[in-house]
């Protein structure tokens, strides 16, 4: 038995009041399900086939065993499997007993008819062009709440008034378990091989995130597709009222991003040269994404491009930890893979990059060509002699063993550098393209010991506007 720590505040749901309901899975976004239903006078039966929260309010009841007869709706949390690779055995009796599938994302939606919704998927970046979104909307004025994948459960949002905007990540789960047509604007970012097992191959896995487009309101939503992926770009023909979204090339239509000026239709309409937190063009396509489902939910041009500069950025995403007279520290620990580490080699300059920990089946080989701005690696944990076999014969490589011997060194180093290259601006960058559960218990933690670790070797304390980041649960 686990305490699920309470939600900050839960929607009350009372879609199914006086109905059985059935919600599988207790993590975060189940207990929040479970709690807004049991709160709106559902008879709600939870369950969790691993750990349980202490006394919840809402019973407790083993739904592989329980009778099913007369349930409404089961409620999935997104990580469980219900078709591939093999159902969990409770989805697979609901869906013999003819009982919908939904998750919490449906139930926002059919609970709140009164507000407006804008969705986002892809396979990276969604996170950041969630909260992107998020911010140039609220500092416009309007009444926001963001949520979803990127870690808010989608019912621990406020309920917002009539005409506010919910701001959600959607993940290629919860795009399966989201039936109802609500979205007034809909972006799929990118996509690249991800989740496969889960949705029986490639195909499935499209298919998924194709569903964020069924789920627009018909006739008036916007359907935004980024372009700068060869999957994507494929997809064009299966959509008709597309509007296309790219970081990289220039679009007659759409919305896109050149050399740091965003176009609408080709007219430049904003710069981004000065905004800090959105380097390199996987983040131009994140801001002509945002800037696109800005314009479709009415706002002026010019309100939206004023906002870039004030991103603060995501927690652990190519965030900017600190500045020390041209050496930038960048923490991009949520980088677990080789392609998240690959936007953030092509975004900085003069890298003193540190990596490694628990590699991914591909480790770092998609990298080797993408090693021009690196000055020197830094290979960290179980990964560290086979990262450094593949970079010492490229650049100077040091296998060590922890970040706190990487840290120190990596900006001594870089440090040293800078003075003998007339203080050109240079990078101390933790990308590790690999997960963290060798050393740490996630990403997150990996990430603040980082940066707990530069500002001791700096000697200096964390700005105000670095500990006030968008923070997410
Ligand atoms: N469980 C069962 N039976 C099973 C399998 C799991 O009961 O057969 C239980 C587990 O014991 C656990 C719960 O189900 O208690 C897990 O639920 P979950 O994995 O769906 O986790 P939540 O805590 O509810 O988090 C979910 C999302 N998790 C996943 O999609 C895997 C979170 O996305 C999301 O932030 C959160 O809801 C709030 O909306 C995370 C994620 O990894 C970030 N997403 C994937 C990604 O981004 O790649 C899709």
């Amino acid at each position: 038995m686990n305490q699920a720590p309470p939600p900050p505040s839960v929607q009350t749901v009372d879609l199914f009041d006086g109905q059985k309901v059935a919600v599988l899975g207790l993590g975060r976004s189940g207990h929040t399900a479970a709690l807004a239903l049991h709160q709106g006078g559902a008879d709600v039966m939870a369950w969790d086939d691993g750990a349980r929260p202490d006394n919840p309010p809402y019973p407790l009841v083993d739904l592989n065993t329980a009778d099913l007869n007369g349930v409404a709706a089961l409620v999935m949390s997104p990580g469980i499997p219900w078709s591939h690779p093999k159902p969990n055995p409770v989805a697979r009796r609901a869906q013999e007993a003819g009982i919908p599938l939904i998750c919490d994302v449906e139930l926002l939606v059919r609970a709140n008819p009164q507000a407006r919704f804008i969705g986002i998927t892809g396979t990276n970046g969604k996170s950041t062009c969630t909260a992107l979104t998020a911010h140039l909307l609220a500092s416009a004025g309007c009444d926001i709440a963001m949520g979803g994948n990127i870690g808010v459960p989608a019912l621990a949002m406020p309920v917002l008034p009539d005409g506010g905007i919910y701001v959600l990540e959607l993940s290629s789960y919860q795009l399966e378990l989201m039936h109802t047509p609500a979205l007034d604007a809909a972006l799929l970012l990118n996509i690249s091989p991800d989740h496969l097992e889960r949705h029986g191959g490639m195909a499935g896995y499209i298919d998924a995130k194709m569903r964020i487009f069924e789920r627009l309101l018909a006739p008036q939503g916007t359907a935004l597709l980024g372009l700068d992926d060869a999957n994507t770009r494929s997809l064009t023909g299966r959509l008709s009222r597309l509007c296309p979204v790219s970081g990289q090339s220039l679009l007659q239509r759409g919305f896109c991003v050149q050399g740091g000026t965003l176009y609408e239709n080709e007219v430049a309409v904003a710069d981004l040269s000065s905004a800090p937190s959105l380097p390199g063009a996987h983040n131009g396509q994140n801001a002509a994404g945002a800037f696109g489902l800005c314009r479709a939910l009415g706002l002026p041009a010019s309100t939206i491009a004023s906002q870039f500069e004030s991103f603060p950025g995501l927690v652990h995403r190519q965030e900017r930890v600190t500045e020390v007279g041209g050496l930038s520290i960048i923490n991009d620990s949520k980088a677990t893979n080789a392609e998240a580490s690959q936007h953030a080699l092509r975004a900085f300059p003069n890298i003193f990059w540190i990596l490694g920990g628990q590699p991914k089946d591909e480790g770092i080989a998609p990298l080797l060509d993408d090693l021009d701005q690196v000055r020197a690696a830094y290979t960290i944990g179980q990964a560290a002699a086979e990262f450094t076999a593949q970079l010492s014969p490229i650049l100077p490589t040091q296998t060590l063993e922890t970040l706190e011997q990487a840290v120190p060194l990596a900006l001594k180093q870089a440090q040293d550098w800078m003075q003998d290259h007339r203080e050109e601006p240079a990078t101390v960058l933790l990308s590790p393209a690999c997960a963290s559960f060798d050393q740490f218990a996630s990403f997150e933690v990996r990430g603040q010991a980082f940066k707990d670790l530069v500002f001791e070797a700096l000697g200096t304390q964390p700005q105000k506007a670095v500990i006030a980041q968008a923070a997410v649960l």
